[in-house]
């Protein structure tokens, strides 16, 4: 079994956005390697290697037939979750190209009888885990544009948790 994820990798221009605001961040808490940092669209839990080649054969499929969407998501606002204990840039899912993958995630989990989502979808990206408090000051605006669904496998080591991209399906504009 594997812990799997499907999310967003940010590119090189964001992370640098990204690592810049990190540093801002009070060292309350455990940043988020610069590696690691990604928008996640389902969480996946255990998975088996069926379910795992299920899901890769299905969006293998769906990539090919250019039904996975390419989006834009503006992420403006830092925010602190009182109970994952994090601090996150989020936005809200305003692009219906965004919302329809986010929901074919989902879908695809709910058949594949893997996690989904009990919570509404609000994109954000993890700067900070183990958070304390909200730093105030205002976010920079970041635009990501989705290019590329990655299925991350979750890794913990003595070195912390990495993140391993097993797979990866181009998203069509
Ligand atoms: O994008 P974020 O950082 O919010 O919090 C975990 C991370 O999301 C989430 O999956 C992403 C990759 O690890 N995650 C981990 N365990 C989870 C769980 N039991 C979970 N989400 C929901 N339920």
């Amino acid at each position: 079994m594997k812990r799997l994820f499907l999310a967003i990798a940010p590119n090189a221009a964001h992370l640098a956005q990204l690592t810049r605001l990190q540093a801002s961040l009070d060292k309350q808490g455990r940043l988020v390697p610069r590696d690691n940092l990604h928008m996640t669209l389902a969480f996946l839990g255990q998975c088996s290697d069926d379910q795992q080649e299920a899901l890769c054969d299905t969006l293998d499929r769906l990539a090919h037939q250019r039904r996975l969407p390419a989006f834009e998501v503006t992420l403006n606002t830092l925010d602190y979750w009182l109970k994952p204990k994090i601090i996150c840039l989020k936005g809200v899912a305003r692009d219906p190209r965004l919302i329809s993958l986010f929901d074919l995630c989902q879908g695809l989990a709910q058949q594949l009888g893997l996690h989904t989502s009990e919570h509404s979808f609000t994109p954000h990206i993890t700067l900070m885990r183990k958070a304390k408090v909200l730093p105030e000051f205002k976010a920079p605006s970041l635009t990501l544009c989705g290019h590329a669904l990655h299925l991350y496998h979750s890794q913990s080591s003595e070195q912390g948790v990495q993140y391993k991209v097993l797979a990866s399906w181009p998203l069509t504009a």
